[in-house]
């Protein structure tokens, strides 16, 4: 298996469904519907859902039976960032290489393209008649996940916190996605209880260190390859990983935790081949 070709095919059986889910441009209310599209459609690497599919498909699961879930988690994470985005959060112009939502359209819109992005994922996720991923994703996003998380990162603007208070942010506002993208696969895959724990872990591991590399990249990377400026989080105050513990170390802690990433799946043997791939490729990602 080539872990980069997989993460390009499923990238593109990704995008079709979604092409497939979003309701067509064409139909009212227009505007809401091309802004949907816009944000969806605007370059994303789809890894929330392709690592439901693959770990779907390590405990066994076939065929497509996880792509409408799979889509879910991608729509509420393209209507997470929209909302991050609005002038009442993190008031950002550019996203995915393109004018943020509200610049491009205007602030209501985004924010109820946001909520019908949610609204959509959920009719998605409640398709799948699996009543434990409905709960689980509901979970992952509410106020003890991504919204407790977000709550807490806006909180601490401007203020000294602890290494402890930003890994709680980093867990519950990007962690708690992977981690439930990868139990879902599994659940819906039909994996057993110890392979739903070790997959847990290994997302929330991959989640921390995705966030702790985005926090890098924001000093030491390129807008071009981002797709967004450099430097927004130490004008907008942000608690990082850098910030509080410094380059050197937050890379030394990124490193750790693809470590043991990758220490946790090598009982899968070759069926986490692209698990196993994973961390290291997020390690050098550059966008
Ligand atoms: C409950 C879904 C929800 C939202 C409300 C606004 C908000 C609360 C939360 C924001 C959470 C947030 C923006 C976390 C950052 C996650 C992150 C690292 C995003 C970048 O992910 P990539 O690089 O993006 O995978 P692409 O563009 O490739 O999809």
């Amino acid at each position: 298996m080539d872990p980069k070709a997989y993460l390009e095919e499923k990238r593109k059986i990704v995008n079709q469904a979604l092409e497939q889910y979003l309701p067509s441009p064409r139909k009212r209310p227009r505007r809401l519907h091309q802004a949907m599209r816009y944000s969806c459609f605007a370059g994303g690497k789809r890894l929330r859902p392709i690592l439901a599919i693959n770990s779907f498909e390590l405990v066994g699961g076939k065929g497509r039976e996880i792509l409408p879930a799979a889509c879910s988690l991608e729509l509420i994470h393209t209507y997470s960032l929209i909302h991050d985005d609005l002038p009442c959060m993190d008031d950002d112009d550019l996203r995915r290489g393109k004018p943020t939502l509200h610049r491009a359209f205007d602030e209501g819109l985004a924010l109820l393209a946001g909520d019908a992005l949610h609204a959509l994922a959920f009719e998605l996720l409640a398709s799948t008649g699996n009543l434990r991923v409905v709960q689980e994703v509901s979970q992952a996003i509410g106020s003890q996940g991504i919204i407790g998380g977000q709550v807490a990162d806006l909180e601490a603007e401007n203020i000294d916190v602890s290494p402890r208070e930003v890994r709680y942010i980093h867990l519950h506002k990007t962690a708690a996605l992977f981690r439930v993208s990868l139990r879902i696969g599994a659940i819906l895959g039909g994996g057993s209880s110890e392979e739903l724990i070790q997959l847990s872990r290994y997302g929330e591991r991959l989640g921390l260190l995705f966030q702790i590399v985005d926090d890098i990249l924001d000093v030491e990377g390129e807008s071009g390859e981002l797709g967004k400026p450099v430097g927004s989080d130490q004008r907008q105050g942000k608690a990082t990983y850098p910030s509080v513990w410094g380059m050197e170390r937050s890379k030394r802690e990124a490193e750790r935790l693809a470590g043991l990433a990758k220490k946790g799946v090598e009982k899968f043997g070759a069926r986490a081949e692209f698990l196993y791939w994973l961390p290291d490729f997020i390690l050098t990602r550059r966008g």
